[in-house]
């Protein structure tokens, strides 16, 4: 989406994670995706990287904020996306690979970021400002992954406000243009 809007044209190759092609780990060998190579051959491996690079090129709908501001106040919740978000988001997905605990436990403990977006999003439209910026850009599809475990009890959880903005975010032209198979 980061790409899309700022304009930047690229050629987006599909890789199958389960037979990652030998000229991707070549030039990134951590072996995770997204990858980003450069005209000029430089590589950047990560989602949040490759977000920032982009709209540093060109960020015609200020998702960058004035001065980059909101890259600053994004970090906290992207860190908390990150690790215990992603975490529980992980295992509330695949349960049965985590048979410790339960579904419902792995939930509640998702549900301590969905709560601190929900509030972020009683006091605006998206998480830091009244237009949507990078922040929501980068969390979005993880809010989405987790929706869509159970999407009846996301849409009657006591999170109204993020499922509005989930629901925005999934139906923005700009999400069905890059979503489109190629
Ligand atoms: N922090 C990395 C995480 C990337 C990541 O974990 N991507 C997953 C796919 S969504 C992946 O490539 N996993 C490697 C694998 O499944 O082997 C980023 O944001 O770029």
């Amino acid at each position: 989406m980061a790409l899309h809007v700022s304009g930047i044209a690229y050629e987006l190759r599909e890789v199958d994670l389960r037979c990652k092609p030998a000229g991707m780990l070549a030039i990134s060998p951590k072996g995770s995706v997204p990858v980003l190579v450069l005209d000029d051959g430089r590589v950047i491996d990560e989602s949040w990287g490759i977000m920032q690079w982009a709209l540093h090129q060109y960020d015609p709908e200020n998702w960058l904020g004035e001065h980059d501001s909101y890259l600053a106040a994004a970090q906290p919740l992207i860190q908390l996306n990150d690790t215990r978000f992603k975490l529980a988001l992980d295992c509330y997905k695949y349960a049965d690979r985590h048979p410790g605990r339960s579904r419902f436990d792995y939930r509640r403990d998702g549900e301590v970021f969905l709560l601190q977006l929900e509030q972020a999003l009683n006091a605006r439209r998206y998480l830091l400002s009244n237009t949507l910026s990078i922040a929501d850009a980068a969390i979005f599809p993880f809010i989405r992954q987790f929706a869509g475990v159970d999407p009846d009890w996301f849409a009657q959880s006591p999170y109204p406000a993020l499922c509005v903005w989930l629901a925005e975010i999934q139906n923005s032209a700009r999400f069905a243009t890059i979503m489109q198979k190629s």
